[in-house]
């Protein structure tokens, strides 16, 4: 295993075990919802977010006791968008992270409950205890979650995203949605993660937040590829689904090299803007790397 692996199977290990205690015991009331909320938090996904937010907490110097709260809040937020994406209602898929979707595994109801029982719980996770020595700042990441999360943010691209199928989109219409829907909960989460430390200056958090974006869209970029690219059984989820439901992505608007290319671009432009951090940035180089060379 690589360094990097090492660093990121204790990180999953971490966060998983904070997922674990955050979330309602299967055997308290309502039980199925419960057991439900469990399902499709527990057990699966990259958990990229969580890892950007450790690594940028590292970067400001924070105790990653906080920063589990805010790894598990975007967490949390992520399981419940997958969780209402997957609704027939929107990309009717049956199959996620390797297992059948909560509405399948469940019934539609229930699904949308656990979406809506995660998202409170991802503010829960914020406001339940002290993150930041100022409680200013602390009552400013719960303002920033509800942002990235909000029809300004990630549901706001969600809703441009069911707008655009059948259309043809420029490059600058398709980053837009991206920022939005994508985008907005990977900048949270590493800017949370940094909030839970010292205080950045406004150069340094620039920076960082542009290094946020430039990886939240290569992020996107990578998956539009393997979408055409890959297989269901690699993916963990139905591959080829833009293409069927006829969306607009990179891979459409640019063809898979170009769309290669532009997200080599986005890495080089995400380092560039690390480098003032020296060492204090490894992990966020790593990630970087890995979401651009990943696979699945
Ligand atoms: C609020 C309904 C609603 C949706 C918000 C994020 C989102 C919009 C929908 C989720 C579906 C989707 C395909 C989003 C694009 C972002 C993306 C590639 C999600 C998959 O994230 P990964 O690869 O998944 O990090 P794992 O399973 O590894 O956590």
């Amino acid at each position: 295993m690589t360094d990097f692996q090492v660093w990121a199977a204790a990180q999953q290990q971490r966060i998983e075990e904070a997922l674990s205690q955050m979330l309602p015991q299967p055997t308290v009331a309502p039980q199925r919802l419960h057991q439900a909320m469990r399902y499709v938090v527990l057990g699966g996904g990259k958990r990229v977010r969580p890892l950007l937010a450790y690594a940028a907490g590292e970067l400001a110097g924070a105790d990653p006791q906080r920063v589990d709260a805010v790894a598990a809040a975007v967490e949390l937020i992520h399981a419940y968008s997958l969780t209402h994406d997957d609704l027939p209602c929107m990309d009717d898929d049956s199959l996620r992270r390797g297992k059948p979707t909560c509405h399948v595994e469940y019934d539609e109801a229930t699904a949308l409950l656990v979406g809506d029982g995660l998202q409170a719980l991802a503010f829960q996770a914020l406001a339940g205890k002290p993150l930041a020595d100022d409680c200013a700042i602390q009552l400013e990441m719960v303002g920033l979650l509800a942002t990235a999360s909000g029809s300004r943010g990630m549901v706001g691209g969600q809703a441009i995203d069911g707008e655009s199928v059948g259309k043809a989109l420029s490059q600058p219409e398709l980053e837009f949605m991206h920022i939005h829907k994508t985008g907005a909960l990977i900048r949270a989460s590493v800017q949370l993660g940094a909030l839970c430390g010292q205080t950045l200056d406004s150069a340094e958090m620039e920076r960082l937040l542009h290094f946020a974006k430039c990886i939240g869209l290569a992020f996107q970029v990578v998956d539009d590829i393997l979408d055409a690219e890959s297989t269901t059984a690699t993916l963990g989820k139905t591959a080829g689904k833009d293409a069927e439901a006829n969306k607009p992505t990179y891979v459409t608007i640019l063809g898979a090299n170009q769309a290669r290319a532009f997200a080599a671009e986005l890495h080089q432009d995400a380092m560039h803007a690390l480098e003032p951090f020296g060492d204090r940035a490894g992990r966020l180089r790593q990630i970087a790397d890995f979401i651009v060379k990943r696979q699945f």
